[in-house]
């Protein structure tokens, strides 16, 4: 069972980290901060960390501990576990597998990078939190208190879309009912007004999207400006997460959105879809995520334009 392999390694070491992807979603702070209150609730006397860049949408920044780098020092004979993250490049914070006596992945994207000296991947999982609490309710002897089982909900509402995707499936409902009991109802209650409503500035980011967004055949798609995000104040996260707002026009079975990252000097995509398949369009152009909902970096502006033909012809 992965739950024993998990354990052991627990027991084994006095140091744990625990990563995360870079722009963490829901569910990769959900599985960080759960699994480090899981651990420091069953395991005591565990030094458990949680490291990563402070890049959190700002919305997600008010339910989790603000974000820290993990110093190389920290890593040396301790226990890495990387959670909700599919390939070594996306990890947020170096790894430094050189150094950690032992590395455990707990993922739910497609395993093509088994990063991990042990990884506990489940593709069946809507959420890495899904797998979590299936991990961590198998041993009945383990607790899981008010605040793991907020973390561990949390990423289960925001990688299912409240328990809409097509990702749901029995189980996810009956892990969700697992910790359902255990949560303090009033943070859910302000969790969910958070997250269902968006600042001003926001707002009027949204109308230009929809007002200005190209809708040919059943795929809309916007390329955002340049300067897109500092003309409405709002973050690169905020703005790149856009690509579900064109979804919502009932005309758009697929819908793609792109806006600049001035990181890394590349067009950030994102294609979503309401039915079939799109993430073998991402993995062309190098990119990659969930069937429905992937996104892919564009070094070539025009790149763009294929992918909106390519979907087109689907
Ligand atoms: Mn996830």
């Amino acid at each position: 069972m992965e739950v024993n392999n998990l354990i052991k390694e627990i027991q084994n070491h006095e140091r744990i980290i625990i990563l995360r992807h870079q722009n963490p979603d829901g569910d990769a702070l959900g599985s960080q901060f759960g699994l480090e209150s899981f651990i420091k609730l069953n395991f005591k006397g565990k030094k458990v960390y949680s490291f990563g860049e402070d890049e959190t949408e700002k919305n997600l920044n008010l339910f989790f501990p603000k974000a820290k780098m993990g110093k190389k020092l920290f890593f040396k004979d301790s226990l890495l576990i990387v959670v909700d993250t599919a390939n070594k490049e996306r990890i947020s914070n170096k790894p430094y597998f050189n150094l950690v006596n032992k590395t455990i992945k707990i993922d739910h994207h497609p395993n093509n990078d088994k990063y991990g000296d042990i990884n506990i991947v489940d593709l069946k999982a809507a959420s890495t939190t899904e797998l979590l609490i299936k991990l961590f309710t198998e041993k009945p002897k383990y607790k899981i208190d008010a605040k793991t089982a907020f973390y561990l909900y949390i990423g289960l509402i925001t990688d299912t879309g409240r328990f809409m995707f097509p990702s749901v499936t029995g189980q996810t409902l009956l892990m969700a009912s697992k910790v359902k009991s255990l949560l303090d109802e009033k943070k859910i209650r302000s969790f969910y007004q958070t997250m269902t409503t968006v600042p001003n500035n926001v707002v009027r980011l949204r109308s230009v999207i929809m007002k200005d967004h190209d809708l040919s055949g059943n795929v809309a798609s916007f390329q955002a400006k340049k300067d897109f995000e500092k003309q409405f104040k709002v973050s690169y996260n905020t703005s790149a997460a856009q690509a579900n707002t064109l979804l919502q026009s009932q005309e758009a079975t697929y819908a793609v959105y792109s806006t600049w990252d001035a990181k890394n000097m590349l067009w950030k995509t994102s294609l979503r879809s309401k039915d079939k398949s799109v993430n073998d369009i991402c993995e062309k152009f190098g990119g990659g995520g969930h069937s429905m909902a992937c996104g892919v970096k564009l070094e070539k502006k025009k790149d763009f334009d294929k992918i909106v033909t390519m979907l087109k012809k689907r």
